[in-house]
């Protein structure tokens, strides 16, 4: 059967807009950070860590895309590698998601978020501050934590 041309591109242009209807911006992120913490380095170590549960208290998938703290010049999520050799490495990616309704886990070994350019050396037993940054919504998060050794 041969439909006339006009009528097939009524039913296409109604099939698109049922496909695509009006994009609603996607809510901001929201999150429950739970046991913060960094390691304490040593004053010749130009890095550290901190680690953290990530809850998303939202819908839609979050993602964690970078930070920044006062004693540190370089902030980013990285994943720990193993290499075929059976060599553990770790990489900067752009972004840690956290599902929806989920959680994540920042911990040694694991995931974590890397402080670099180290201007001064978080100490043992005082508090450590620093911001994550999520997005959608590019909402901050300032998270003090314990900085343990
Ligand atoms: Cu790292």
């Amino acid at each position: 059967m041969k439909y006339p041309s006009t009528t097939l591109a009524f039913v296409l242009t109604a099939l698109l807009a049922c496909a695509a209807p009006a994009a609603e911006p996607a809510p901001p992120a929201k999150v429950k950070i739970t046991n913060p913490r960094v390691r304490a380095v040593p004053k010749t170590a130009t890095a550290t860590a901190a680690y953290m549960i990530i809850e998303n208290l939202t819908d839609q998938p979050i993602k964690l895309v970078g930070g920044s703290a006062e004693f540190a010049g370089l902030v980013e999520p990285m994943i720990t590698t193993t290499s075929a050799s059976g060599m553990k490495g770790m990489e900067t990616v752009p972004e840690l998601e956290i599902p929806a309704r989920g959680q994540r886990e920042l911990k040694p070994g694991g995931d974590h978020l890397m402080l670099m350019k180290l201007k001064s050396h978080p100490v043992a037993g005082q508090p450590a501050t620093f911001v994550l940054r999520f997005q959608p919504g590019d909402v901050t998060v300032t998270v003090t934590a314990p900085v343990f050794r």
